[in-house]
């Protein structure tokens, strides 16, 4: 049987003490969600990324994450000479729960951003439309911000499928791990081909 994993990624990334990293998660199909937000934010902090330099918001669906990525990433490059107070600015999309007071996070670009989502097919085409809107516009905000998006977005045939990739119940595995990895060796090239 195949390996459905990529070959082993670098092991070591020497600047990743200097990475800020964003996670935007949608709220749907939370139990995934959460596994795989912790998935990622573990992968980060074993990779030597801060936890201070880890921003993590939240938008209402997958639907969302286009706008919550874009948001997130022109709020961060603007935060350095502006008094906002949140990644997502002034005209905050966020309902309050997660958003940090700005001692507990620094400030600054991001150097990566990690998108999260759960779709899971139902019974009607809503599945098809927002899977394809979504993906397309996460690699849009990435090639036209030079900023890595990493395409955070179970697209789940059944509720098992999805956790099963999420990293919840037997052999299953995280795939928010996978995604914390990504982020740390796209942003650490990004850094250094600049
Ligand atoms: C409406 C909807 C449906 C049916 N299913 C999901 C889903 O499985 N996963 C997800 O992240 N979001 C879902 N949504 C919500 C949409 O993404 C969006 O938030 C709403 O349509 C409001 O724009």
């Amino acid at each position: 049987m195949l390996e459905k994993r990529p070959a082993a990624a670098p092991t070591s990334f020497p600047l990743a003490s200097t990475l800020r990293i964003g996670i935007v998660h949608a709220r749907w199909n939370t139990e995934c969600i959460d596994a795989l937000v912790k998935g990622s934010v573990d992968s980060l902090l074993k990779s030597g990324v801060k936890k201070e330099n880890i921003h993590i918001e939240s938008v209402p669906g997958s639907w969302e994450l286009p706008h919550g990525t874009s948001r997130m990433i022109a709020a961060s490059q603007i935060q350095a000479s502006s008094a906002a107070t949140d990644l997502m600015g002034a005209t905050s999309l966020l309902d309050g729960e997660d958003s940090k007071p700005e001692s507990q996070t620094s400030s600054g670009p991001l150097d990566a951003i990690i998108s999260i989502g759960v779709l899971i097919k139902g019974s009607t085409m809503h599945f098809e439309y927002i899977s394809e809107a979504c993906v397309h516009g996460l690699m849009r905000i990435g090639l036209d911000t030079n900023v890595p998006v990493i395409l955070g977005v179970l697209t789940a045939l059944t509720e098992e499928q999805a956790k099963q990739r999420s990293g919840i119940g037997a052999n299953a595995h995280n795939h928010g791990e996978d995604w914390g990895t990504a982020a740390v060796e796209m942003a650490s090239k990004t850094k250094g081909w600049a």
